[in-house]
């Protein structure tokens, strides 16, 4: 890299189930990461502010429709728009950690609503990569159980098992780090952040390079 340039920040994503712990965690790294003296920046999608976002907050609440594939692109869109701010603070070597990405956008419109897969997939493609994508393992049932399951569109038992199994698709990429959601929040977080620092430093130490998705 260049002489003095700043080590590049680390994309970290968060992926699973409703209810599985997602945004706990990711809340909780972002605190731990911080204390630690990195710069983060923390994101979530959807983002439900925003044109894009107040359509997707309606769409979810079951205020309005959208065919499926109008669905999707929403989503997909919602995404879109953050790129360059995504780049640029992993440029500067500020650490972003996102609450759901574009594995949500494949597991929900290829399992809840059925779209194919790999048409799925195409809406996202050229998307800034996250360096590792922790997937809060917990099953459709233990998720069920969990309090504030209810009222959106897709938070049904018989959906959720539908979406699960739509994100095995990623189970085996390098990247895809599955982590046992059913302990208890701080032995999670404990061992999310360990995993967390060292994708932190071997990004910074390789100087790897941004990729896109779905390389
Ligand atoms: N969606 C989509 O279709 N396409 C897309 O491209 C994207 C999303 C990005 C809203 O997402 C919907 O959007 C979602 C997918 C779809 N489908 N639905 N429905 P969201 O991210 O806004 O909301 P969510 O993920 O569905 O729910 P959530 O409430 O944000 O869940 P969470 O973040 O995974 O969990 P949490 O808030 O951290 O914890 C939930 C509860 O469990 C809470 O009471 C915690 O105290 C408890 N909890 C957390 N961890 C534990 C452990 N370890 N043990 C016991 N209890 C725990
Ligand atoms: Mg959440």
């Amino acid at each position: 890299s260049c002489v003095g340039a700043m080590p590049r920040g680390a994309f970290i994503v968060f992926e699973g189930l409703d209810r599985s712990g997602k945004s706990s965690q990711s809340q909780r790294l972002a605190a731990s990461l911080k204390d630690k003296g990195h710069d983060v920046k923390a994101i979530r999608f959807p983002n439900r502010e925003g044109p894009l976002g107040q359509l997707i907050d309606a769409f979810l609440r079951k205020d309005i429709d959208f065919t499926k594939r109008t669905c999707h692109h929403l989503f997909s869109s919602d995404r879109w728009e953050k790129q360059c701010e995504i780049q640029a603070a992993v440029l500067s070597g500020t650490t972003v950690i996102s609450d759901r990405y574009a594995f949500s956008g494949v597991a929900y419109s290829s399992g809840a609503e059925g779209l194919p897969l790999e048409w799925c997939k195409n809406a996202d493609s050229g998307l800034i990569a996250p360096d590792t994508v922790f997937y809060i393992d917990v099953s459709p049932e233990e998720a069920n159980r969990r309090k504030g399951y209810g009222a959106e569109r897709y938070e049904k038992l018989e959906i959720q098992r539908r979406v699960y199994s739509s994100y095995m698709h990623f189970s085996t990429q390098p990247y895809w780090h599955a982590i046992d959601g059913t302990k208890d929040i701080d032995s999670i977080a404990a061992e999310v952040c360990v995993k967390a620092e060292q994708v932190v430093s071997s990004v910074a130490a390789s100087d790897a390079p941004v990729t896109t998705l779905w390389d």
